[in-house]
């Protein structure tokens, strides 16, 4: 069901011009409140009436992850914080991660923006959902709970992990939908097959999923073994969270709610806008947010956009399947993870070399992580205990700052094989198919 007719099926000219209007605000509005965004714009040489239409992004400066790490924790928020009432921070990061904040209104939007996704798949005040996205500073879970509660339907915060006790609530409260990522709802359906209750006995219909890049093949390998109707959601903490992109029950791309989040794909070697149809670097500019605004932020992910008209009657375009990233971000378990980071950690502790290698696998639809580091001369040892203790050392540190565990495997000093050229340091053996 379409949730928000006047704002999905717009007409492009319509949809330009709110876009167009919104955007001259928000530029003034950072430019007045946002220091950071008023010397970028100096430094170009434009003022907020060098903004007349959409067409004039262009003009405008982009916005890194790098930036709101330089202006960590509050640089960039665009109110003062008695008027921000939440705050999310992006997984997986070291000594700044990215913190995001949101004013009532945000939060509103946000509520509003994720009921039309839950609505896209299907989903009505009948359902109940099972919200298995991580609750906390992830935006995964408090995003979809309070997008499941303003589209009136039932939600059951129950959060990741604990697989057990999510497939008894599962039997015993009836959900009608499941949210989490597609690798862990690969996961749970083993594990409810396992379990040997009858599928019969679960009541599951629709699923969705998202926070990590996933396959045609992998919905339908979802699809079989659970027996939902499975939809892609995305989105990214920076921008808001979950449900700034999902799909319809066409199946055939992701709308991007654009009256709130403004799409551009760019060249990620030039930065030059391209057309419609053409592969690049997504980029969001928040043409409605007012806790943290950001215009032109580059996501890294690499997709297609189209405005091609949809079967299902909305008008707003449609984005690809993320198809990898321009940077080197690894998504483990659904959290973010760059090498630099722990790099950064295996740098801290005295008794390592800075040489490692990381080796990414999924293992019966598990995201699995091994760190192979040298170990310092003087430090390696033929003593097991203390190998273990330096194991155990390395590995608090890595859960601590990175949010996720791996196994280490400790080596010899000089046994990781020295790069002549670019170190390859990451073997990522996933092959999503
Ligand atoms: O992952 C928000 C989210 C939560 C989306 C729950 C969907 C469901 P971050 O932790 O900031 O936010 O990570 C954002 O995850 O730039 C993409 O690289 C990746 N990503 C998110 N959704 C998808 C998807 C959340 N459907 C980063 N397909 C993004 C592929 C996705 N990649």
């Amino acid at each position: 069901m379409i949730w928000n007719k006047t704002k999905e099926c717009m007409s492009r000219e319509d949809m330009r011009q709110l876009q167009s209007e919104r955007l001259r605000k928000l530029v003034e509005r950072v430019y007045h409140s946002t220091p950071f965004y008023r010397q970028k714009m100096q430094e170009m040489d434009i003022t907020p009436d060098d903004i007349k239409s959409i067409d004039d992004i262009v003009k405008l400066p982009f916005t890194t992850k790098q930036d709101l790490r330089d202006n960590y924790p509050y640089g960039l928020f665009a109110v003062p914080m008695s008027q921000i009432v939440r705050l999310h921070a992006s997984s997986g990061t070291t000594g700044s991660p990215t913190v995001v904040g949101y004013t009532r209104r945000d939060l509103s939007v946000w509520s509003e923006s994720t009921a039309r996704c839950l609505s896209a798949y299907g989903g009505t005040s009948d359902d109940i959902f099972s919200v298995a996205y991580g609750y906390g500073l992830f935006t995964g879970g408090l995003g979809l709970h309070y997008g499941v509660e303003y589209l009136g339907a039932t939600v059951i915060p129950m959060s990741s992990g604990n697989t057990a006790k999510q497939i008894q609530l599962m039997h015993d409260f009836g959900p009608t939908a499941l949210a989490c990522t597609p690798s862990y709802a690969l996961y749970l359906a083993e594990a409810m097959a396992k379990t040997g209750i009858p599928r019969e006995e679960f009541k599951l219909r629709i699923g969705i999923f998202g926070a990590e890049p996933w396959t045609e093949n992998m919905r339908k390998e979802i699809e079989a073994k659970m027996g939902v109707d499975a939809y892609n959601i995305y989105g990214l903490s920076e921008v808001m969270g979950p449900g700034v992109s999902h799909e319809c029950e066409c199946k055939d791309g992701s709308h991007i709610i654009e009256d709130h989040f403004y799409p551009e794909i760019i060249s990620p070697d030039t930065f030059e806008q391209l057309p419609y149809g053409e592969q690049g670097e997504l980029v969001f500019t928040t043409l409605t947010k007012e806790g943290l605004p950001l215009l032109r932020y580059r996501t890294k992910d690499l997709c297609t956009i189209t405005d091609e008209p949809c079967k299902c009657g909305r008008t707003n375009v449609r984005m690809s399947r993320i198809v990898g990233r321009s940077d080197d971000m690894l998504i483990i378990r659904g959290v973010n993870v760059f090498p630099s980071q722990i790099e950064s950690v295996i740098l801290e502790l005295e008794e390592f070399e800075p040489h490692y290698l990381l080796i990414v696998d999924r293992i019966n639809n598990l995201d699995t992580l091994e760190v192979h580091v040298e170990v310092r001369d003087g430090y390696y040892s033929d003593e097991i205990s203390k190998m273990l203790e330096l194991k155990k050392k390395l590995g608090h540190r890595l859960q601590s700052v990175l949010g996720i565990s791996g196994d280490i495997k400790l080596v010899e000093p000089y046994s990781i094989k020295r790069s002549e050229g670019k170190a390859q340091r990451v073997i990522d053996k996933r092959t999503l198919n």
